[in-house]
């Protein structure tokens, strides 16, 4: 079924905010996410849903159906029974450029919760698309927070921002916590940084309940293929079926702290229940480098990987067949301009003031996007992204 966008809000038509303090704005419990239709937008969904939340995404037009990932939590509305609360999962046609349509998308939909998940999230992509990165994720934030306060909500409206370990970068200290210094390495970190400034300098100036999430690397089966561990996890999964030979990577030594994106949607939820704003890592504190995710990634199937030859000339052959084949090679034109070698985050703050406790390790993970990816690449389910 095809979704239907600019849905009117119940609210449409109230005056804003008027006769609510912040509590009970937000027992109405309705949110706006932008971002919605990526990886953490689906999951997230899916929580607010869970949790009697009334939904409302701002969605991109595109050429191709770009809503794949959340089609499970689509209800045609024409299938319903009328009035209904059924459905309560709502797109607008938007973009985090065109401020105007965000005021008027904020002023229909009056929420009380407001994710920034939109962003240009590709590292790699940032150096080649430097500027529109900083018009999307810097300004974009910028927007979306003017928007909140032009509607006059900013006292009663919290609001989240998708703040990144890559603010690290450069990384003065290991492990990151919230006090570490920044030093952002890519045209992605920087407009980030900006981002997370923003959401600083509106907590501060006007009283916003306004928090920062500084994520760590998350992953799952819905994450895109051109993210490193969802590139190895399809790879290894056609390999394994004999539909592909070898894959070509990037820099192996690259260290990341990665954890399930399931898990780290639920702290963005309690980052904006807790009694204050404020800025929360979220992390596992482990660290793998690329190379041991892809060894992972093959034993997964039992597949053992023996590694030679070094630099550019390092790769990996398969030794369970005979003769034994090369499956991963280097490419250089997967290396970064600046690389952010090593990240390792620390949550014990959010752990310990917002009860945030990962459920999924490193193993459990790669395990989850291997599985999915074969029976994917069986034609078993669909591949949503
Ligand atoms: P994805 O790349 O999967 O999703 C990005 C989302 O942003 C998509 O819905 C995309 O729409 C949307 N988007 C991109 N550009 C615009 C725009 N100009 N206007 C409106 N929407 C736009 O990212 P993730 O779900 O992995 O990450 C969510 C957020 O968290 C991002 O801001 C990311 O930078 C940040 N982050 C992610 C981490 C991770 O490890 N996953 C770690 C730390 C931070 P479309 O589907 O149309 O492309
Ligand atoms: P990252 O994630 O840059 O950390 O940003 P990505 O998965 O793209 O790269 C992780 C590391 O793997 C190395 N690498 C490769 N990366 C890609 N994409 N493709 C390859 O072939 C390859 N080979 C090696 C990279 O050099 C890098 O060191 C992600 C994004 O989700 C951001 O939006 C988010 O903010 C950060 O995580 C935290």
């Amino acid at each position: 079924s095809t979704p239907i966008y600019n849905d009117p809000s119940p609210f449409f038509g109230f005056g804003m905010g008027h006769g609510y303090d912040q509590v009970s704005w937000a027992r109405r419990k309705v949110a706006f996410v932008t971002g919605i239709t990526g990886q953490d937008g689906s999951y997230l969904t899916e929580l607010l849903l869970s949790k009697g939340y009334t939904v409302h995404g701002l969605i991109r037009r595109s050429s191709s159906f770009n809503t794949s990932r959340l089609q499970h939590l689509w209800r045609d509305q024409h299938s319903l029974p009328k009035p209904s609360t059924a459905n309560k999962l709502f797109l607008h046609y938007g973009d985090l450029t065109d401020s105007a349509n965000l005021v008027s998308l904020i002023a229909r939909t009056q929420p009380s919760e407001v994710y920034n998940l939109a962003a240009q999230s590709h590292v790699k992509v940032s150096f080649e698309m430097a500027e529109y990165t900083g018009d999307v994720d810097g300004l974009g934030t910028l927007r979306l927070l003017e928007a909140i306060r032009t509607c006059g909500l900013e006292k009663l409206t919290k609001f989240y921002q998708a703040s990144t370990s890559e603010l690290y970068g450069k990384v003065k200290s290991t492990p990151q916590n919230e006090d570490t210094p920044f030093h952002p390495r890519s045209p992605y970190g920087v407009a980030k940084l900006y981002a997370y400034w923003m959401t600083v300098n509106y907590r501060e100036a006007y009283g916003m309940f306004a928090s920062n999430g500084i994520l760590f690397n998350h992953e799952s089966p819905r994450r895109g293929r051109t993210f490193v561990s969802r590139k190895i996890t399809r790879a290894v999964a056609e390999i394994y079926l004999g539909k592909q030979d070898c894959m070509w990577m990037g820099n192996l030594d690259a260290k990341r702290d990665w954890g399930h994106a399931k898990d780290y949607v639920e702290g963005m939820w309690r980052m904006l229940q807790h009694d204050k704003p404020d800025d929360f890592v979220l992390a596992t504190g482990q660290t793998h480098t690329v190379r041991h995710l892809i060894t992972l990634a093959f034993s997964c199937l039992s597949i053992p990987l023996k590694w030679s030859g070094e630099g550019i000339h390092e790769h990996a052959i398969r030794l369970d067949v005979s003769p034994p084949t090369v499956v991963v090679r280097i490419d250089p034109r997967y290396f970064r301009p600046a690389e952010v070698d090593l990240l390792l985050g620390d949550a014990t703050k959010a752990e310990d003031e917002l009860g945030w406790k990962r459920y999924w390790d490193f193993e459990m993970l790669v395990r989850d996007m291997v599985e999915s990816d074969v029976r994917s690449a069986k034609g078993l389910v669909e591949d949503h992204n």
